[in-house]
């Protein structure tokens, strides 16, 4: 597990993180996600890489999660995850006995793959919630799900994707995006970050524009 911090810009605490896998091989070299992510997700193979990479997170970060019940740990889910009622059995039998809550456990669900059976999502979605989970829609303005996986999956947060994070200051239409998809969080109750924050810059044109949490 590789550790991406969520800051809140307003004071610059750490908030969070999101587990990012990476495959270290016995020499040391760091193999990125995009090489093997997609063969893993292919083969059913991500399933069970998934459960070890929470489990190794609750024994690695237990000591640090407990005494601080604000902080939040996200994980990638991926589309197969939603097909059935498996994951929401697995999350709690890893972190029941943990002293993580499950409110500190944020599940992303990214927009990049079609995700077969909405209303079958919604229904993991929601016994997530049940547990105390919450619920991140990942990649948000990039992929398949539009508007429909804010229309109908329940989430809690949205992320906005690194892409529209990058085109501040260069693209003229960033302004409106980002904007836009600031009210909609609003209107919707829904907490938003940003992704993939580099530079000052962007922090202050965040800040202004009501978002207050940063990847
Ligand atoms: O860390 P990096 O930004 O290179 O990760 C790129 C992408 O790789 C992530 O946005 C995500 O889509 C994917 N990824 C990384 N870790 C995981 C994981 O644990 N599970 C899944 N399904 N995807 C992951
Ligand atoms: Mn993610």
């Amino acid at each position: 597990p590789y550790y991406q911090p969520l800051v809140d810009l307003r004071g610059g605490t750490i908030v969070g993180a999101e587990v990012l896998m990476r495959w270290r091989k016995s020499d040391g070299t760091i193999v990125p996600p995009a090489t093997f992510i997609p063969l893993a997700e292919s083969s059913g193979l991500i399933m069970d890489m998934t459960g070890a990479l929470m489990r190794a997170v609750r024994d690695e970060f237990a000591a640090v999660l407990a005494p601080r019940p604000g902080v939040k740990m996200g994980f990638n889910l991926t589309a197969e995850h939603f097909t059935s009622e498996a994951v929401v059995e697995e999350v709690r039998e890893i972190f029941a006995d943990s002293p993580i809550r499950f409110s500190q456990v944020v599940l992303e669900i990214t927009e990049r793959e079609p995700l077969e059976d909405l209303d079958m999502a919604r229904h993991v979605i929601g016994a997530l919630q049940e547990l105390g989970c919450s619920i991140a829609i990942d990649d948000v303005g990039t992929g398949h799900g539009g508007l429909s996986y804010l229309l109908k999956l329940g989430a809690n947060c949205i992320k906005i994707d690194k892409m529209f994070i990058d085109a501040i200051g260069s693209e003229r239409y960033s302004t409106p995006i980002i904007e836009t998809l600031v009210e909609l969080a609003n209107r919707m109750r829904m907490d938003i970050y940003a992704e993939g924050v580099e530079n000052f810059d962007q922090v202050k044109y965040l800040r202004e524009r009501g978002i207050f949490l940063a990847q």
